[in-house]
């Protein structure tokens, strides 16, 4: 499966970024990393370009809160993204920030997976079994 990962806004932290791609890569993914300070428009046009099952984005100083107010809006000026599976996680918001306000804030701008200050290879996990499910009620629907 192809992931378009990235750092969101303004955002120069990219420890993280790197051993999300190696990461990825160790579990077979193929991954388009566009590194740090990445916009919006930025990874859904790579999103489009590379045929990408999975957005991976990642946040540490807190700026995805901002930018994720406009994800829906814009993601409805893009074409054949309707399967994409939308993932965001590192720190979500800016200071400290309780997990059950910021996940329920995230799905409505529109994430599938919101991992707030979570271990790295819990969060991968969470996509397997997110994926797992999803094609389970796909064949299920088909059958
Ligand atoms: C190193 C560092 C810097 C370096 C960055 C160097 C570089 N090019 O990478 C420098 C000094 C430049 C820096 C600058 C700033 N930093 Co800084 N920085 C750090 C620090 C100390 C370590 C970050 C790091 O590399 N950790 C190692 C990696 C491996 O861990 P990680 O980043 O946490 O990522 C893990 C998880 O978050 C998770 N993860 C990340 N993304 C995703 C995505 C998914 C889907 C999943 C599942 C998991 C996941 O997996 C990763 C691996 O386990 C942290 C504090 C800390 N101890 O974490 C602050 C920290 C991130 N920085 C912070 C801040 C505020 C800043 C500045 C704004 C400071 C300032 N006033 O100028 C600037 C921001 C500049 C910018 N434009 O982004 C804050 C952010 C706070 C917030 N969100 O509210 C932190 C948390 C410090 C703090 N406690 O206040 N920083």
């Amino acid at each position: 499966m192809k992931v378009v990962t990235g750092v969101v806004g303004n955002d120069i932290h990219v420890v993280a970024n790197r051993l999300i791609d190696l990461s990825l890569k160790a579990r077979g993914y193929e991954v388009f990393n566009l590194g740090v300070n990445t916009y919006l428009e930025e990874f859904f046009d790579a999103c489009v370009e590379t045929g990408a099952d999975i957005l991976l984005i990642s946040s540490l100083n807190g700026e995805a809160e901002g930018w994720s107010r406009e994800i829906k809006t814009l993601k409805l000026r893009y074409k054949d993204l309707d399967d994409l599976i939308m993932m965001i996680g590192g720190n979500l918001t800016v200071g400290t920030g309780d997990p059950q306000t910021i996940v329920p804030k995230y799905q409505r701008y529109g994430f599938d997976l919101v991992c707030h200050q979570i271990d790295l290879n819990t969060g991968l996990d969470m996509l397997q079994d997110f994926i797992a499910k999803r094609d389970y009620s796909k064949q299920k629907e088909s059958a």
